[in-house]
């Protein structure tokens, strides 16, 4: 993994793919125009869904890098993130969202859902998945949300669910009559299988234009984004039903030194007993939290990290204008 500081924010290292793509220089003498002038492909592409479909499990394997973070829970997903995929003279912007949902509101998920309308616009396709054999009102309501003209894809995914092939057919059947899809594929992200074609789907729907990104950048998200989602996705994972959903994590080091990074990191719950929860019977809960992040943060950042992790009750925060404003 390479590191690069490249600009003034000290928590800035660049996120990009170790392989250096092994493109042959032409000589001097056999440069034409058109080599000159390559001409690239840049779109913009959403993935949207209701909660738990797959969708960042999907990003992830498309740009080939655990970037979003993922669990069984719904909403994992809260902040939008970019991910981005270059190959050869296409690039294409991931934009991961969060789970759509109308079944439980509160501020926080109107906000959510807010964030997954607004990602609809200006983009130039979208990734409408679905797991397969599952279709509720609640996949119902997120295809309501499509712009008519938009160059809508369906992605069945978790087609490993599912082993009888008739069945699946017909699921597929029936998800097809319910709009007109651009294209239909059949995945499963977590095994890696349709994303190639997945992508090769969608270069006839990514513009002409130059590269937004540097080639080897993969998200758009500092490291510090990063690392902050790293913990929450531990808590996520280790924490009950309700908790994940009202505390946060915020990063008050982050010191990258040329053979380790210090990161130091509070999670902040909104009431005393929220701590015991997160902290465990004897330091426990906190301390699988604290060693899975950290081994996830020194593969992502291809450096060794050194994480201390700690617990501050804030009461009331839950609800403050600028904890919602984040989301937003
Ligand atoms: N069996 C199977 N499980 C999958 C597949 N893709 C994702 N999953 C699992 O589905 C669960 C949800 O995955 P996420 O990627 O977090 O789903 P999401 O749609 O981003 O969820 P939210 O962000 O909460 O809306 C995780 O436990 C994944 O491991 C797949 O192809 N097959
Ligand atoms: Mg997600």
């Amino acid at each position: 993994m390479e590191t690069q500081n490249n600009n003034n924010n000290t928590h800035d290292i660049m996120i990009s793919n170790d392989a250096t793509p092994s493109v042959e220089t032409p000589s001097v003498e056999t440069l034409d125009n058109e080599s000159l002038s390559t001409v690239t492909h840049c779109g913009f592409v959403a993935i949207v869904g209701r909660p738990n479909v797959g969708k960042s499990t999907l990003m992830n394997h498309l740009i080939g890098q655990k970037i979003s973070i993922t669990s069984r829970k719904p909403q994992t997903t809260q902040y939008k993130i970019n991910g981005v995929c270059t190959e050869s003279e296409y690039q294409y912007i991931f934009v991961d969202t969060p789970g759509f949902q109308k079944r439980y509101i509160n501020k926080l998920n109107t906000l959510l859902n807010k964030s997954v309308i607004s990602s609809l616009t200006n983009v130039d396709a979208v990734l409408f998945v679905v797991e397969a054999g599952f279709f509720n009102t609640g996949d119902a309501q997120v295809l309501d949300l499509m712009p008519k003209d938009a160059n809508v894809i369906l992605v069945v995914n978790k087609q490993d669910k599912i082993k009888d092939k008739m069945e699946l057919d017909r699921f597929v059947k029936e998800i097809k009559g319910k709009f007109t899809f651009k294209e239909t594929l059949l995945v499963a992200a977590k095994h890696h299988l349709g994303t190639d074609v997945l992508l090769s789907k969608l270069r006839s729907f990514m513009p002409l234009g130059e590269f937004l990104y540097p080639e080897e950048q993969l998200t758009d998200r500092n490291s510090t984004f990063l690392a902050k989602e790293i913990i929450r996705e531990k808590l996520f994972r280790y924490l009950g039903e309700e908790l994940p959903y009202s505390l946060a994590v915020d990063i008050n080091e982050f010191k990258e030194e040329p053979s380790i990074i210090r990161i130091s990191a509070t999670i902040i719950v909104d009431k005393e007993n929220q701590k015991g929860m997160v902290i465990g019977k004897s330091g426990e809960k906190l301390k699988k939290v604290s060693s899975e992040a950290r081994v996830d943060m020194e593969e992502l950042f291809g450096n060794k990290v050194f994480l201390q992790v700690w617990v501050k009750v804030k009461t009331g925060f839950a609800e403050e204008a600028k904890f919602l404003k984040q989301f937003e």
